[in-house]
């Protein structure tokens, strides 16, 4: 029987059944439902064209039904503008990454898609280290944060984390740059919101837009599902506030 979309399951959501690739509580998942459900409020999915990287969050190539296509670690920033570019203003594309993806490995092509104003949109899960290799240190790992490359924790010798939301909307040709987190009913439509915008930014030509999605990595983190919410609240927040650095509706 055709699956009824009036329950609640995004109308972009996969329709063959797959085995959900992630651990419990990871919130990969949740994000992944986010976007199917911003792209079927903007009506968007047959023109939009989904790119990920490599690492756990590339999963969501699988769970969407939109076309995709997975490039290498760090890559998908280059791989979108190239096709923006080709395909034209009216293909929406995203890039869907994780935080290693995006600004340790794919730091360079993230910045210059951003400096060049690329009329592409990023949505970045930060899970505060390498999820699918095993837990390592990654460039948003916080002070402190024990991790299998920093047994002991963060400190001042393995230099600082980057805020990629506060960065990025301080380069001229980004339209739009917020950070959001799903760790309450109010935050996750507050952080869809964002979604939305971001998106409306590349709809309206004006330039390079990114979302920033603070979630969860139970497994690497030793923390429970629920103690790992009260970690993104607790310790992730503080370092990463919450809200929007860049709106503007034209790059001067
Ligand atoms: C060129 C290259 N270098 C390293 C790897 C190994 N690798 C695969 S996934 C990954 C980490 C992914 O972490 P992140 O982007 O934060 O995503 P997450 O798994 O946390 O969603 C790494 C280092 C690779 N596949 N290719
Ligand atoms: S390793 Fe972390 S990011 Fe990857 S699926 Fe498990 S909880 Fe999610």
């Amino acid at each position: 029987m055709e699956k009824e979309w009036s329950t609640g399951t995004p109308r972009l959501w996969a329709r063959i059944p797959v085995p959900l690739a992630f651990c419990p509580g990871c919130q990969h998942g949740t994000a992944i439902r986010a976007l199917c459900e911003v792209i079927d409020d903007l009506g968007i999915e047959d023109n939009t064209v989904l790119i990920v990287g490599i690492g756990c969050s590339a999963m969501a190539f699988i769970l969407t039904n939109v076309d995709s296509m997975m490039v290498a670690h760090g890559r998908p920033c280059d791989v979108a503008s190239a096709m923006k570019r080709i395909l034209g203003k009216d293909t929406i594309i995203i890039t869907w990454q994780g935080d290693g993806d995006s600004i340790a490995i794919g730091c360079e092509p993230t910045i210059h898609a951003a400096a060049r104003g690329e009329k592409i949109t990023t949505f970045m899960l930060n899970n505060s280290n390498f999820g699918t290799t095993g837990g390592q240190l990654a460039p948003t790992t916080i002070m402190g944060q024990v991790t299998t490359t920093t047994p002991y924790g963060r400190n001042h010798d393995h230099g600082y984390p980057i805020e990629a939301s506060e960065f990025l909307g301080n380069l001229r040709g980004v339209a739009y740059s917020a950070r959001g987190a799903f760790t309450s009913p109010a935050n996750y439509q507050k952080t869809k919101k964002y979604m939305k915008r971001a998106l409306e930014k590349q709809i309206d030509g004006v330039g390079y837009s990114f979302v920033e999605i603070l979630t969860t990595c139970p497994s690497n983190w030793h923390l429970s599902p629920k103690e790992s919410l009260r970690r993104i609240e607790e310790e992730l927040i503080p370092q990463f506030p919450l809200g929007e650095f860049k709106n503007v509706d034209k790059i001067e």
